[in-house]
């Protein structure tokens, strides 16, 4: 087996510990045990999103059983899921599991914070320094740092000035965890600002929690989410899929999305109204994203056929809450059903049943500043609060990568905008590789003009059911290590045209769809971020499959579209 001719400090750096950078360290040591591989990890726990996103009722939509690593039957052995769509805390045990089963620890590094990196035309490397002022140095860099990883505060004046105590999700207060939460916010006035999955999950869990005097939740637009139905899987159930994980693997990684559930072929049209409403019921009434993915295969191109399929949903919404007024507010109006990405909830309507479960609908009556009380709206009403959570979303997927300043051949940034906020000035630049957010690619995995930099979910990748992706990518990753260390290669980019035509035909697999008429982080958007306000297409719509083709046709012709040397 070849090896690298390797003057640095290590082959291959890795940037993240969850599931894609554990999954990324375990192949690649596996594969090729000669090279030096080394993770850096801003936490000082492995996790990812499993780690940092410990809010109240944080769970899976997928279901557990397809969302676990499929490779290591040592873990897949031992570990059983004791829910079919598991929690936070349960997720991060079984990741732990995974970290000390695989003795995946002693090759990261964590609390380091990787805040420049930089590559070196001269020795062909990449220079990344930590927070700290430490430099590491390596010839190839494969970025784990996930798409939903960097927390947005609301563009909302006057934050700094809340007397209480104001946090992101997914930057909850390690000490509210668990029934330590329920003793730390009894008596307090709690208000919630965004209603998308992560404020569905949060706003569902502290609705139920005892001795809170009052939950406003500050809805900006409606969102369409429908019931996660969620079970305990008893030991005999969990026995079953352990037995049967492989044709649990082999369904998900057949399916366009990685998920256990597919469109019905049929278009809308081609069936009666009753078998259509029946269809609709059926999937209604599976549990995941059935009710999502399993709907008609034009229900998401159609607008007449989307219009209906809103209809029947918002009928389930409106049955579900008490007062008609309210439920209204409830169901979106301004965009279908399935054009965001939909949340899965497990009593989020019956929430706004409750006496001290508040809604304030920012379109009637938008937030005018946080003041050191609470939140005053633009009616002059003051909602006095003690916490204030803002489960604001995150600038996603090319918006991950704009707190390092990475600079790839002849010192070109990765990012760039005229529009950029402070934190992003230093980049700022009319010459970037990815200007105003626009990811341009090859295979989503190689960038132009950054040589040896491999992405593993970044953008232009397809983001289903996560693991599924993150396997397949880390596959293909290791075969182009491989590559190099039989080869003696020290140089891997994509050539102009291999990246003209995959980011051509990454926006072409979105044409028709009508999500692309919709502003969410799908799209791009970000209202509370300078230059995200334009959409963009950053995702493989095109299916997991398909994307799985064409890196195996690109690695059988010998890594047609890349440059290796
Ligand atoms: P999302 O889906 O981006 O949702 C963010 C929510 O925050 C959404 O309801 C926003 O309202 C709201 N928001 C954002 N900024 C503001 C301001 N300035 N004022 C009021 N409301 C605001 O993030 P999530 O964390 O919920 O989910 C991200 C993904 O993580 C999710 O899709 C899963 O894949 C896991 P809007 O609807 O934009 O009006």
């Amino acid at each position: 087996m070849g090896s690298l001719p390797s003057p640095e400090d290590y082959d291959v750096l890795i940037l993240g510990a969850g599931m894609s950078g554990m999954c990324a360290l375990h192949h690649i040591r596996k594969t090729l045990p000669q090279l030096r591989v080394r993770v850096l990890e801003a936490a000082p726990d492995v996790g990812g999103t499993w780690y940092w996103n410990c809010y109240p009722g944080a769970r899976f939509d997928s279901e557990s059983v397809s969302y676990a690593f499929s490779f290591d039957k040592g873990v897949l052995d031992e570990w059983r899921w004791s829910e079919a769509f598991a929690s936070q805390p349960e997720t991060l045990r079984y990741l732990r599991l995974v970290a000390d089963r695989l003795d995946l620890k002693k090759d990261i590094q964590f609390n380091t914070r990787v805040t420049t990196l930089h590559w070196s035309d001269e020795r062909r490397l990449w220079k990344a320094v930590d927070e700290h002022g430490t430099v590491y140095t390596a010839r190839f860099v494969v970025s784990c740092i996930g798409f939903l990883s960097n927390p947005t505060l609301p563009n909302i004046p006057g934050i700094a000035s809340f007397a209480g105590q104001g946090f992101h999700t997914s930057r909850w207060p390690r000490e509210l965890q668990g029934k330590q939460a329920e003793a730390a916010l009894a008596g307090k006035r709690i208000g919630v600002i965004g209603t998308g999955a992560t404020g569905i999950q949060t706003i569902t869990a502290l609705a139920q929690m005892p001795n809170i005097p009052s939950l406003t939740v500050f809805q900006r637009h409606a969102t369409w989410t429908v019931p996660l139905r969620n079970t305990p899987l008893t030991p005999d159930q969990a026995e079953t899929y352990r037995h049967n994980a492989d044709s649990i693997f082999g369904l998900a990684n057949s399916t366009p999305t990685g998920f256990l559930h597919q469109a019905d072929p049929h278009k809308t049209a081609e069936l009666s109204l009753e078998d259509r409403l029946a269809h609709y019921e059926r999937i209604y009434n599976k549990p995941g994203m059935a009710k999502w993915l399993g709907a008609f295969s034009d229900t998401y191109t159609d607008r007449a056929a989307n219009e209906e399929y809103s209809q029947f949903i918002a009928q389930k919404i409106k049955d579900r809450v008490h007062d008609p007024g309210l439920a209204n507010r409830l169901v979106p109006t301004d965009h279908g059903f399935g054009l965001r990405r939909v949340p899965l909830e497990s009593g989020y309507f019956e929430a706004f049943n409750k006496e001290h479960v508040h809604l304030v609908d920012l379109k009637e009556t938008p937030i005018q500043t946080v003041t050191p009380g609470g939140i005053q709206t633009a009616d002059g009403k003051e909602h006095p609060l003690d916490v204030l959570v803002y489960a604001t979303g995150f600038n996603a997927i090319t918006g991950s990568f704009v707190d390092m300043d990475i600079r790839g051949r002849e010192g070109v940034p990765l990012m760039g905008s005229s529009a950029m906020g402070e934190k992003e000035k230093r980049n700022a630049g009319a010459s970037a590789v990815w200007m105003d957010y626009r990811p341009r690619t090859f295979l989503g995995i190689t960038v132009p003009h950054c040589p040896n930099l491999f992405m593993v979910l970044g953008p232009h990748q397809p983001f289903g059911n996560a693991p599924r992706s993150i396997e397949h990518v880390v596959e293909v990753v290791v075969g182009l290590l491989a590559t190099c260390a039989d080869k003696g290669y020290t140089f891997v980019e994509p050539t102009p045209a291999a990246v003209e035509d995959w980011t051509t035909h990454v926006i072409s697999c979105s044409d028709g769809a009508l999500l692309n008429e919709v502003d969410s982080w799908m799209t791009g958007v970000n209202t509370n971020v300078k230059g995200r306000g334009e959409r963009s297409v950053a995702r493989y719509a095109g299916s997991l499959v398909e994307y799985k083709r064409r890196c195996r046709a690109c690695q059988e012709a010998g890594w047609e579209g890349l440059e290796m040397k």
